[in-house]
């Protein structure tokens, strides 16, 4: 019998490529959605033959309840966030809402379909398992380096807060429920699905452009801001990997290797033959109220534990980044909205 996963966050980019994923391993996959008329559910119902969908929203207990008695899932993969730290400053009771206590209202519809008693006291484990994402946001303003489970989290933004409190009731309740609770903690993927906003697309669709004629500068904020990239692909496999494990468990996935923001835009222009420092102007207005300077992975657990082993290095990903930007701006001249957007953050 084929197994059964359920993910939010599946108009996401991680969402995406787990749904592959998943499909590939022959699970029945289906993507929690929210809104009434989403326009990237058509996108992604394209682009993933095979994927079922249920609406919910992370918002409303009811709906995750009925998403989760509906599918039956094996394996929940709790994918859905705003995930843009900057918006946590703007909206930060909006992102506390989804980002933290939405990971309780999944928890607890998991425990209500499951029949798990509050009063079990941690005995026998349910059946569906659950997985979170966790980000290494938390560990913020870092006391050691690289990163691993057992550093302790200083979290920087509204973001960086509410995923520690996702963080912490996941492991409430497999303790308190005995269910089966994991979170990853993922350090920064990336990949050509990756949202416009975050900094290596901004480069990327901004190297595409400028090649092409089209525009000439793109504004970034702290170049020296130093991030742990992977890519998106990979990352997906060690979530997976994360709810197979006979015992649930906490796991850091990363490369183990920095670069700063510099070197992103560096590789990405000199792939197409430029200079970053001819296109590239730092503007102040889009350095953080409390920026995270540096992070970097120490996921020595996911590769004994998982096995798992990253397979696109950073120069490779922000190549592949740029390839698909290129080929993307050359067939719609349209796609410069994409970067109009961007530019904003
Ligand atoms: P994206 O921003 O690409 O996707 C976020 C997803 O969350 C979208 O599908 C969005 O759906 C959904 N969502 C937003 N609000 C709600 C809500 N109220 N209810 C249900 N779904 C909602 O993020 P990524 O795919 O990059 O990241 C996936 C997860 O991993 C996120 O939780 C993120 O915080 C976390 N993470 C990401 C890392 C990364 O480097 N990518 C690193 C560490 C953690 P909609 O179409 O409805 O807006
Ligand atoms: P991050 O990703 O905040 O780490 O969160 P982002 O790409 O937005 O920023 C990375 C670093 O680059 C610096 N930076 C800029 N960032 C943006 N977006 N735009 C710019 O112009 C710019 N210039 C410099 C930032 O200050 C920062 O230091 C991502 C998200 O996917 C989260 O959901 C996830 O939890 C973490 O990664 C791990």
């Amino acid at each position: 019998m084929s197994k059964r996963a359920l993910i939010t966050g599946i108009t996401g980019q991680d969402g995406s490529y787990l749904a592959e994923h998943l499909l590939s391993q022959g699970y029945r996959v289906w993507g929690l959605c929210r809104g009434q008329a989403n326009p990237r559910k058509d996108r992604i119902a394209e682009m993933i033959p095979g994927l079922s969908f249920v609406d919910g929203d992370l918002m409303d207990q009811g709906s995750l309840v009925s998403a989760v008695d509906l599918v039956q899932p094996d394996e929940v993969y709790n994918l859905g966030a705003i995930s843009f730290v900057p918006m946590s400053w703007q909206q930060p009771e909006l992102v506390t809402e989804v980002n933290g206590t939405g990971v309780l209202r999944m928890l607890e519809a998991i425990r209500m379909v499951s029949g798990l008693s509050k009063s079990s006291g941690g005995g026998s484990r349910g059946q569906i398992r659950f997985y979170q994402a966790s980000s290494s946001e938390m560990f913020g303003q870092v006391a050691e380096s690289p990163q691993s489970e057992t550093t302790r989290f200083h979290p920087r933004s509204p973001y960086g807060v509410a995923k520690t409190f996702g963080h912490y009731i996941t492991r409430n309740y497999r303790e308190s429920f005995g269910m089966y609770g994991v979170s990853g903690i993922l350090f920064n993927h990336e990949s050509p699905r990756r949202g416009a906003e975050f900094v290596t697309r901004k480069i990327t669709l901004a190297v595409a452009q400028i090649k092409l004629g089209l525009m000439d500068k793109v504004s970034l904020g702290n170049l020296d801001a130093e991030r742990d990239w992977g890519f998106a692909g990979d990352y997906v496999r060690a979530m997976h990997l994360m709810l197979q494990q006979d015992e649930p468990g906490d796991y850091v996935v990363g490369t183990g290797r920095m670069h700063t923001v510099r070197d992103a835009a560096r590789i990405a222009f000199e792939h197409v033959g430029l200079d970053w420092r001819d296109h590239v102007v730092v503007d102040p207005g889009l350095v953080r109220p409390a920026e995270v300077e540096t992070l970097c992975a120490d996921a020595t657990n996911a590769r004994k534990e998982l096995g798992w082993e990253p397979e696109v290095d950073f120069e490779q990903l922000m190549r592949m980044m740029v390839e698909s930007d290129l080929r993307q701006a050359s067939r719609d001249r349209d796609y410069s909205r994409l970067v109009a957007a961007a530019g904003n953050w």
